[in-house]
């Protein structure tokens, strides 16, 4: 079923983007995103050089980050342009657009950060409605010059989100449906947002945020549960972890922890 396949299978059927991301995948053996949330650039670049090996993604919040000029913000995604080459993984910047179609274009491709140009995953939440998805979609597909995924966020972590109220989900997958040239997958807790209503969740990719193998949660709501959990039960393709592994005393033994943790609970699921 759709629920067991493996990421090699699924390759064989999916747009660019996702046959990439699902071809490293199985070579790598990791359906692990690593979100490297430190604002000190050199520290980012010195992190992904060293886990780069062992996740499929690697997750910037570029906003976050404390550069001294724009000339820095350059050199800084000309690094990680080439360590995603270097190790084969894909750069997902978590953006979380959020407005009008015609204002995230511009904020897409613009300002100072030029995110079109270097992030192979962006993703937006659906609460401005279907314009959200056309306007990156324009961006993605006439000025991006290698193939570009967008990421629709259907649920969130965090405790009291308001993704459980009413059609929100379903009018988020209703979106995605309608734009699968556009939209390759979901932030979501699981499969469970496309399965309970369709057969097609083969044509999306699904990640979870909110994973931790030591805590519960934070001060602010986030909520973490296990990749076992994550991947095994809840049948999602990819963890993103963030203080799990970079507060740990050493990020790059526990990143190859939650690899492990990750790649297991996905063999264990799987059919062949
Ligand atoms: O593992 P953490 O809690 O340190 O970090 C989780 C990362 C953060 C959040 O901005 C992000 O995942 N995130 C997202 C994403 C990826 O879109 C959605 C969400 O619902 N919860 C969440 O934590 O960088």
């Amino acid at each position: 079923s759709a629920q067991t396949r493996s990421y090699a299978s699924r390759a064989e059927k999916a747009n660019p983007i996702l046959k990439k991301l699902f071809g490293l995948m199985e070579e790598k053996k990791t359906n692990l995103c690593v979100s490297v949330d430190y604002t000190d650039p050199s520290k980012i670049l010195d992190i992904i050089d060293k886990v780069g090996p062992k996740v499929c993604m690697v997750k910037t919040h570029i906003d976050i980050i404390s550069f001294s000029s724009v000339d820095a913000i350059r050199s800084f995604t000309a690094s990680l342009t080439a360590l995603s080459q270097k190790h084969n993984f894909l750069i997902f910047e978590d953006r979380k657009f959020a407005d009008i179609g015609s204002t995230v274009q511009h904020q897409y491709r613009g300002g100072v950060y030029n995110i079109v140009e270097w992030a192979h995953i962006t993703n937006a939440h659906s609460f401005p409605g279907p314009g959200i998805v056309t306007g990156l979609g324009e961006v993605m597909l006439k000025e991006a010059k290698e193939p570009r995924g967008l990421l629709l966020l259907a649920e969130m972590s965090s405790a009291g989100n308001l993704s459980t109220e009413g059609a929100y989900r379903a009018k988020t997958l209703q979106m995605a449906r309608d734009h699968k040239d556009i939209v390759c997958g979901f932030i979501a807790m699981g499969n469970q947002i496309v399965t309970e209503s369709g057969d097609d969740s083969d044509d999306f990719i699904f990640m979870t945020p909110g994973v931790n193998l030591a805590d519960k949660g934070d001060a602010h709501g986030q909520q973490y549960q296990s990749p076992e959990f994550v991947i095994g039960e809840k049948k999602s393709d990819i963890i993103i972890v963030g203080r799990g592994i970079i507060k740990a005393e050493d990020p790059v033994a526990v990143a190859e922890k939650y690899r492990a943790a990750g790649w297991e609970a996905y063999e264990k699921r799987t059919v062949a």
